[in-house]
């Protein structure tokens, strides 16, 4: 038997099911990048709202890359359970918001066609940094990239989130369809305003009234996410269908905090994800930099050490001093400079973040979380240490922490056939594998303007902590064997 509508009446009893009547859920909301963590996150919102009676709410997802998601969905009427693990067991519930799933690799206009309809009030999108096609520096949209070429030279077969957004836009524009709300749900700064500018300059590449039209119309909320979800793994799904009692293709596992703060600027109407604890609130930015660098900026850190000392998860990553010493010094670097959102105690929230790291419950690998260093490290650890340049503050722990992903960079170089799962990895393994001496591996990774600009190589004291926290962690034996750096 599979999880899908008709299976809903025979799950055991203490999985929690949709009360609400699915066939009366209004397709409202597309949402772009259907991976774990939006079913972790703005889905369970999503169900929420509907579970409190108000059905104008339901989601139609859409695979960009892959249509992995649609193959295991479609089949379930949409519906998958989502396992919170807390220290007192897990608690499942079977989510009903999302009503069907599109897109991929093999869509042929379907999901065009549902973000052109007037019914679409909504579209969200969680793509990663990298789907954004921004320069990580500047955070200026990289028109040469292959992907943004291609959409803009067939504008009628959008593949990427841009493309597609610009062209269901424009087919409303001129149908005097009003334009649906653009909502990024990703790890970005000021996610709404990098998503506006990379729509609208993109836009521009094409027509240059419409970009006019979008700047005016089109309303991007900021938002600050944050659930700690896994990819699932094979041993997830058999533990979660066998604890279900039915076979589930695709379930998610994640931890039982969750929180999203919300900027309230819909222009098509929004659910009332308060229902699910979200908050409304005007102060995201202070939101996003305590999440992006208390949390993110650590996580980032803890990854490329976990790598470089062969612990596969988080949680046995904070079982090691080397590790948590440093996370310790840096979040009071971080802290330093972090302007808290109003009656937050940051401190805190960092003694949460120690909790969340180490639930064994989850199983968050650390190669997942070191993946695309290039898109993270600006806004995770450079904007924290640049507040600090700014400030006249040294940061010997913060130059640690981006020593850390340059042995991770040089580990991989000498690896044999060794890659990096990030959309530089051709220039920074170039650049990783020169030399294997400290202050020459720190000048050529540091010389990466797309990462660094280039404030920061022409900062001599910087320079000198980097190459200093380089060559600190070269002591450590495990490091060492790892990256094969000569001290
Ligand atoms: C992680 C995040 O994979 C990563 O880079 O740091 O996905 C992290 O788990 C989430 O931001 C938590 O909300």
């Amino acid at each position: 038997m599979k999880l899908c509508n008709a299976s809903l009446s025979q799950l055991p009893a203490n999985v929690q099911r949709p009360g609400y009547d699915r066939s009366q859920v209004a397709r409202s909301i597309v949402h772009l990048g259907v991976g774990a963590f939006h079913r972790a996150h703005q889905a369970m919102y999503t169900h929420a709202v509907l579970a409190s009676g108000d059905l104008a709410w339901g989601i139609v997802g859409a695979g960009i890359v892959s249509s992995g998601m649609k193959t295991a969905l479609q089949p379930q009427d949409g519906l998958y359970t989502l396992a919170a693990m807390g220290p007192a067991g897990d608690q499942l519930q079977v989510i009903g918001s999302i009503l069907e799933v599109l897109g991929g690799e093999d869509d042929d206009g379907q999901l065009l066609d549902i973000m052109r309809a007037p019914s679409t009030r909504i579209v969200s999108m969680t793509v990663t940094e990298k789907g954004y096609y921004l320069d990580p520096a500047t955070g200026d949209l990289q028109l040469q990239m292959p992907a943004i070429q291609a959409d803009l030279a067939n504008p009628a077969m959008p593949k990427t989130i841009l493309g597609l957004i610009v062209r269901a836009l424009q087919h409303r524009k001129a149908a005097a369809i009003p334009p649906f709300t653009v909502l990024s749900c990703d790890n970005l700064p000021s996610n709404g305003k990098r998503a506006k500018a990379a729509v609208v300059a993109f836009a521009e590449a094409a027509d240059a009234e419409l970009a006019d039209w979008i700047k005016r119309e089109v309303s991007f909320p900021c938002t600050m996410v944050d659930r700690i979800t896994p990819a699932t793994t094979d041993a997830d799904r058999a533990n979660i269908s066998a604890k279900i009692g039915m076979t589930d293709a695709w379930p998610v596992v994640t931890e039982e905090f969750s929180q999203w703060v919300i900027e309230d600027n819909f222009t098509m109407g929004r659910p009332d994800w308060g229902k699910g604890g979200a908050v409304f609130s005007d102060e995201i930015e202070a939101w996003e930099n305590m999440k992006l660098r208390c949390l993110n900026g650590t996580h980032s850190t803890l990854a490329y050490l976990g790598q470089l000392t062969g612990r596969e998860t988080v949680a046995q990553a904070m079982q090691l001093p080397l590790i948590t010493n440093l996370l310790d010094a840096l979040w009071l670097e971080i802290r330093e400079v972090l302007v808290a959102p109003k009656g937050v105690d940051s401190g805190a929230y960092v003694e949460s973040l120690k909790q969340r790291f180490g639930n064994p419950a989850i199983q968050h690998r650390t190669a997942q979380i070191a993946m695309d260093g290039s898109q993270k490290l600006p806004q995770r650890l450079l904007a924290t240490l640049r507040d600090r340049i700014a400030a006249g503050l040294s940061s010997p722990t913060l130059a640690t922490a981006i020593a850390a992903w340059m042995h991770f960079a040089v580990k991989a170089a000498h690896t044999p056939g060794g890659k990096l799962n990030d959309p530089l990895s051709d220039d920074i393994l170039l650049k990783a594998k020169i030399s294997l001496q400290p202050n020459e591996i720190v000048r050529n990774l540091l010389s990466i303007q797309n990462i660094f600009g280039t404030d920061l190589i022409s900062n001599t004291g910087f320079v000198a902590e980097l190459e200093a926290g380089f060559c600190q962690l070269a002591q450590d034996p495990e490091v060492a064997t790892a990256s094969q750096v000569v001290l």
